[in-house]
């Protein structure tokens, strides 16, 4: 592996060897210094700002909109937004219930938040003074807000016309499940729940819309995941031909999966900023991003684990529940994450036998998108909480239960039931490695010993896979609307030698202004500070699908490899020229085509190209451009894994839990920046704290929200986070360039089955059950309490 540069300072930097290197983020210089511009900072003239008016109800036929006497003409509904295309979202699959979600609604409204119509005025201050002045008149309609009672017959209805209250009714079969059941031993059902919640992140969702008469387009800022995919669907809902439409994302304060969806603000926004003239621009504010923005998770599962006497995993059966809102959001909707958390389910175990029902279901509440893990934070909870509970039943070690099914290193290549091929990597060794480096011996000691404060010690651990950079096979499989196949880049030498890269990728957080710049610098011979990546600007850069599933490394950094090795084939070409040598015989590095003692500088070979061409071989374009697109040989997925360790200490009277370490053992093959990578991990480890003990927006009988601000939404802060450690096991990919594997999500994976496992091991031996996230104290509480009841009405009925 490359040697290890911890920074790139100055001139002295070498020009070799960057994939593998620690570099600073070359983007954090502009954020540390308050000099990053996203969409509340873009300054057009004449801009106006929106304020929305919503639903003040669940479930309800909109009577009629009132505008403020004098004011009409600032106030918008969905009358007054001309002709809109609704587009279909959701899989393209026959069984799948599309729904209409208007961007204003439309004759009803179906969750507490529903955008009803649009205010403008000269601040955001008096657009929301006029919003308040709106009168909408709404009929309450009966609400539906509980997934697994909306499936019971006789169930109020979110849509009137279904015959059931689910978006999509599917199975994951995989065996013979029932011959698993009859040779069973030991079969532990067992019930979970997942709490809904949102991405909160720092950026909320915002968009600037205005109509450049220059060139007779229209141009959209937009805090988004996906400029170009994007640009794709407001196009095609508001009938713009897509050379008259550009979508630039500036810079992106974090998305996590919720700014990969085309919301109902944002085409409104597009929408009013056809017909009026002047700029028109909406930033989500935090109680809008709580109550309205793409919401995530609530899943809910009844799970079956069948194994033998030697604790041998034989199948898993059962149903899991996914909370899917009202609508579906362009361009997939929720409808991944049931039949996702069906198919991961087994995790890394070799579990064939496979039934396992699954329910996308519509409730009034607000619509459900993707976030950090996809379905898998809820499927790894539960199967790596089954183990457990086995283990306890068992009277063994988890790890050991852990170690005995879990696929060795000598069966991968390992096709799951679920169909994904997980290919390399050694589990077992991640398994020691978070023992090793939880200390497990030293915490177990000091769990015998007790606490003198009465806290309880628990250690608790969870494994996961992430399939990462999946292809056209797999997004083709799952019947998405939207089959991000590859990544595109542009590699450009400019005439002083110094290299744009123009990419279709869209980094919001995750660093590859630096690491794509690596990879350049790597195969040209360059430092990362010579190379600039421009990114986010649907009139700038290549198509591209953007940033989610953690693909980029895997198919932009494969993008930039490809066309930054044409490229450096042609510098090879026009150096041999001018040195008189054979194209053969040179090398790149230092910013300069060698060959023996002899030099060309790329800013010569620039010269060269653009303004001196009679010094060019005869066969050799002038143009220093070369673009690629990339995809990886083997479409499934590169798959890394981790196993996560927690220490818990948990006050056994009020439920508080302390996390007191934390430490994580992770395989995503190649690191292009190892830096980067903990950044990432370590990042999501603290979201997955949020989802094991804290975040979730509960709603009341009526379809009403009880956090929509952050004293009520509880977030994780510093005091609230162990130190994160993390050790990097490196097996690469064989079918990557480099041998690189995603890891943006992983780390969000693990943490509530290692947390709520280590909270039921500091209270093995009463019995309790701990079965929701957030795993809050009142639910520790609540927990123990019921154990207790169970035990001594056991000891009376004895
Ligand atoms: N990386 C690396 N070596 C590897 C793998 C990754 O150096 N073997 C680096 C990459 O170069 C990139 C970063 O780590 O700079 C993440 O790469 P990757 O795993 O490919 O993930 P993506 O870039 O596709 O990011 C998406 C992923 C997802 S799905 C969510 S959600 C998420 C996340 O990343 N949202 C984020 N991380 C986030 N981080 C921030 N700060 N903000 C978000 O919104």
């Amino acid at each position: 592996m490359a040697e290890q540069h911890t920074l790139e300072p100055d001139d002295h930097a070498p020009t070799t060897g960057w994939v593998g290197a620690s570099v600073l983020r070359k983007e954090d210089a502009r954020h540390l210094d308050g000099k990053g511009m996203f969409v509340a900072d873009v300054i057009i003239p004449r801009t106006r700002e929106i304020a929305f008016v919503r639903s003040n109800m669940a479930h309800a036929t909109l009577i009629g909109v009132t505008k403020p006497e004098g004011h009409a003409h600032q106030v918008f509904t969905a009358a007054d937004l001309g002709e809109i295309d609704h587009l279909t979202a959701g899989p393209e699959i026959a069984a799948f219930r599309n729904t209409v979600y208007p961007p204003l609604a439309e004759g009803r409204v179906r969750f507490a938040g529903q955008t009803v119509a649009m205010c403008v005025a000269g601040s955001r201050a008096e657009a929301e003074d006029l919003a308040d002045q709106v009168g909408v008149d709404l009929d309450p309609l009966a609400v539906v807000i509980d997934a697994v009672d909306a499936m019971k017959p006789g169930a109020a209805k979110v849509y009137d016309s279904w015959q059931d209250g689910a978006f999509m009714t599917s199975a994951v079969k995989g065996g013979d499940v029932k011959a698993a059941r009859g040779k069973a031993k030991f079969s532990v059902r067992r019930q979970f729940k997942m709490a809904r919640q949102t991405c909160n992140s720092l950026e909320g969702r915002g968009v600037l819309a205005y109509y450049d008469r220059r060139l007779d387009e229209l141009v959209v800022y937009m805090s988004t995941q996906g400029p170009h995919v994007m640009r794709m669907a407001l196009a095609q809902c508001l009938k713009i031909p897509e050379h008259k439409l550009r979508v630039i994302a500036p810079d992106v304060g974090g998305g996590f999966g919720g700014k990969n969806r085309l919301t109902p603000e944002e085409i409104a926004v597009v929408a009013l900023a056809r017909q009026v003239d002047y700029p028109v621009r909406w930033i989500e504010d935090r109680r809008e991003h709580i109550l309205a923005s793409a919401h995530a998770r609530e899943h809910w599962y009844d799970i079956t684990l069948h194994a033998d006497a030697e604790g041998t995993f034989l199948g898993l059966e059962g149903e899991v529940y996914v909370d899917a809102g009202a609508y579906s959001l362009w361009p997939v909707g929720a409808f991944a994450e049931a039949s996702m958390a069906a198919r991961n389910l087994p995790g890394p175990y070799r579990i064939q036998d496979l039934e396992i029902r699954n329910f996308t279901v519509a409730t009034n509440k607000a619509p459900l998108g993707p976030y950090r893990g996809v379905a898998r934070p809820g499927a790894c909870f539960v199967i790596e909480r089954m183990v457990d509970e086995l283990a306890h039943e068992m009277g063994i070690d988890p790890m050991d239960l852990r170690q005995r099914n879990i696929v060795t290193a000598a069966e991968l290549p390992y096709t799951t039931v679920g169909e994904m091929v997980l290919d390399t990597g050694d589990y077992p060794a991640s398994l020691r490695g978070a023992i090793e480096l939880i200390n497990s011996d030293a915490v177990r000691a000091r769990q015998k010993q007790g606490e003198p404060d009465g806290r309880r010690i628990g250690l608790g651990f969870a494994f996961y896979t992430e399939q990462s950079g999946h292809g056209t096979a797999e997004w083709t499989r799952r019947k998405s609307r939207v089959v991000p196949g590859y990544e595109s880049c542009v590699t450009r030498m400019m005439p002083d030698g110094t290299v744009l890269l123009l990419v279709g990728i869209q980094s919001h957080g995750q660093g590859m202004e630096t690491t794509l710049a690596q990879i350049a610098a790597h195969e040209l011979g360059l430092k990362p500070a010579q190379v600039q990546v421009r990114h986010g600007d649907t009139g700038i850069s290549p198509f591209g699908f953007g940033t989610f599933a953690s693909r980029s490394i895997v198919m932009a950094g494969g993008a930039v490899a490809k066309s930054s090795r044409q490229l450096a084939d042609k510098l090879r070409a026009i150096g041999a020229k001018l040195l008189q040598c054979a194209p053969e015989d040179t090398t790149l590095a230092d910013g300069q085509v060698m060959s023996g003692s002899g030099g060309v500088s790329f800013a010569e070979i620039g010269r060269a190209a653009h303004v001196r061409s009679e010094l060019l071989p005869e066969d050799v374009d002038p143009v220093l451009e070369e673009f690629a697109t990339y995809e990886p040989s083997v479409s499934g997925g590169a798959f890394s894994y981790a196993t996560h360790a927690a220490v818990v200490a948990v006050d056994p009277d009020t439920g508080s839990v302390e996390l007191l370490d934390y430490a994580v053992c992770e395989d995503c093959g190649t690191m292009i920046n190892p830096l980067i990578v903990d950044g990432q991990v370590m990042g999501g480890v603290t979201q997955g704290i949020g989802t094991a003990l804290f975040e979730e927006i509960p709603y009341d009988e009526q379809g009403q929200p009880l956090a929509t601000t952050l004293a009520e939404y509880l977030l994780p802060c510093a005091s609230e986070l162990p130190r994160i450690r993390v050790k990097h096991l490196v097996t690469p990919s064989t079918f990557t360039e480099y041998g690189v594997k995603g890891v943006g999500e992983g780390g969000a994976i693990a943490p509530p089955g290692a947390i709520v496992n280590a909270i039921s091991d500091a209270f093995k031996e009463t019995g309790a059950f701990f079965n929701t996230t957030p795993c809050t104290p009142r639910r520790i509480v609540a927990a123990l309490d019921a154990a207790r009841d169970a035990h001594s009405s056991h000891e009376v009925g004895a």
